[in-house]
C-alpha cells in the first residue's frame, strides 16, 4: 500500500473508535467559541468605540502622533506605523531604529512586523541600513509574495522601494559599545535600556484593528540574534474579529510561549484583554524559575475598545489615546514581593 494512503487508512481507523467523544467536546468549544464572539460583537455594537491607540512603555509622542492620525480619519495601520516611526526616528531612543544599541561587534540590527486588519502581515529582521523598518515591513506585506525578508534581502528590496540607507550607529551609541567592551558583560536588566521596544495597537473609526512592533533587540545581543518582536504570535498578533496584543521584555521568553497569538486567542474565547494578558505572563512565570531576572510585558485591546496590560515586574507603562486624551498607565505587576 502506497504511504499516503496507508496514513489515511490508519487515521480514519483512530478517528473512527474515538469519534463520539471527540464529536461532543468538539462541539462544545466550538459553540463556546461561538458565544464569546456573540458577546463581544454585542458589546462593540452597544459601544461603538472611539479610535483608540495603545502602545508599550512611556512613548507620549509616539502615541500621541498615532491618536491624531486616527482622529483625522487615518486607517488603524497608517496610524500605528506613524506611531512608531517617531521612536524609530529618536535618537535618543537606544532600542528602536536609529540610534538603537548595536550587537557586541558593533552591528545595530533592527526588527519590526506589521499586522492589518485583514490578516495580512509583513516582517523584517536583521536590517542594519534602514530606519524606517516598520513601514519597510507593510511593503514586504504589500509588495512581495512574502511574509518575512531578512538581512541584506530586505535591505535591498527596501532601496527599491525608496528607502534610504542610512549608518545606524550614532555616536553615542558606539560611545555606550565601546564602554561596555571593556567588560564584555551581558546581562540585560529590567527595565533598563534593553526593553523599550515599541509596540502599537490601533483601532480606527471603522472599528478595525492594526498594529506595529519595531525594536534593535536587546543591547549587545549575539551577531545574528532575532527576538521576538518581528514574529508573528510572538511579538504581535491581530484578529480583526477579536482584538490584537503586542509583547515587550525578553524576547526568548516570549516567543517560547508565543504569547501575542496566545492573548488574541483566549480573548477569542471570552477572556477580557486584561485577564489574558495575566494569563500570558503566567505562562511565563509557570515554567520558568529565572523569571525574577527578566521582563515580560503584554498589552492587548479588543473589538469593543477594551485594554488591558500586565508585566513581570513593577516599572512597566503602556500609553493609552481616547478622546484626545492621552494617557501614561501605570501596569500591574505578577512580582510583587522582592522576597517570593
Ligand atoms: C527583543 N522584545 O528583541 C525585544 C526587546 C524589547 O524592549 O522588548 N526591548 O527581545
Amino acid at each position: 500500500m502506497k504511504r499516503r494512503k496507508f496514513i489515511r487508512k490508519a487515521a480514519v481507523g483512530t478517528v473512527g473508535i474515538g469519534l463520539g467523544a471527540s464529536m461532543v467536546s468538539c462541539n462544545e468549544t466550538i459553540s463556546s467559541e461561538k458565544k464569546s464572539m456573540e458577546a463581544l460583537s454585542e458589546k462593540k455594537n452597544s459601544t461603538k468605540p472611539t479610535p483608540i491607540a495603545i502602545c508599550t512603555w512611556g512613548f507620549s509622542e509616539a502615541n500621541r502622533v498615532a491618536g491624531a492620525a486616527l482622529k483625522a480619519g487615518k486607517s488603524a495601520l497608517d496610524a500605528a506605523i506613524e506611531g512608531v516611526q517617531v521612536e524609530e526616528d529618536n535618537l535618543k531612543n537606544t532600542t528602536v531604529g536609529k540610534g538603537g544599541a548595536p550587537d557586541r561587534e558593533g552591528n545595530v540590527t533592527l526588527d519590526a512586523c506589521v499586522m492589518s486588519p485583514n490578516g495580512d502581515c509583513g516582517s523584517v529582521l536583521y536590517v542594519s541600513t534602514i530606519t524606517h523598518v516598520a513601514a519597510l515591513a507593510r511593503k514586504v506585506m504589500e509588495e512581495t509574495p512574502h511574509v518575512i525578508l531578512a538581512g541584506e534581502g530586505a535591505e535591498e528590496f527596501g532601496y527599491t522601494q525608496g528607502f534610504k540607507r542610512e549608518d545606524l550607529l550614532t555616536e553615542e551609541s558606539n560611545k555606550a559599545w565601546q564602554e561596555w567592551l571593556k567588560s564584555s558583560e551581558y546581562k540585560p536588566i529590567i527595565n533598563i535600556e534593553n526593553h523599550d521596544t515599541i509596540g502599537m495597537l490601533c483601532l480606527d473609526k471603522e472599528g478595525d484593528i492594526a498594529g506595529a512592533c519595531s525594536t534593535s533587540g536587546l543591547s549587545y545581543k549575539m551577531k545574528g540574534r532575532v527576538g521576538d518582536s518581528p514574529i508573528i504570535g510572538s511579538g504581535l498578533f491581530v484578529d480583526n474579529e477579536v482584538g490584537g496584543a503586542v509583547a515587550t521584555g525578553m524576547g526568548e521568553e516570549i516567543l517560547k510561549t508565543v504569547g501575542s497569538f496566545l492573548i488574541v486567542e483566549l480573548m477569542r474565547n471570552g477572556m477580557s484583554p486584561q485577564q489574558a494578558c495575566e494569563e500570558a505572563v503566567h505562562r511565563i512565570v509557570k515554567k520558568n524559575d529565572r523569571y525574577k531576572d527578566f521582563q515580560a510585558a503584554y498589552i492587548a485591546i479588543n473589538k469593543a475598545g477594551e485594554t488591558g496590560a500586565y508585566c513581570i515586574h513593577e516599572g512597566f507603562a503602556m500609553m493609552k489615546y481616547q478622546n484626545d486624551k492621552n494617557e501614561n498607565i501605570a501596569v500591574d505587576f505578577y512580582h510583587k514581593s522582592q522576597t517570593e
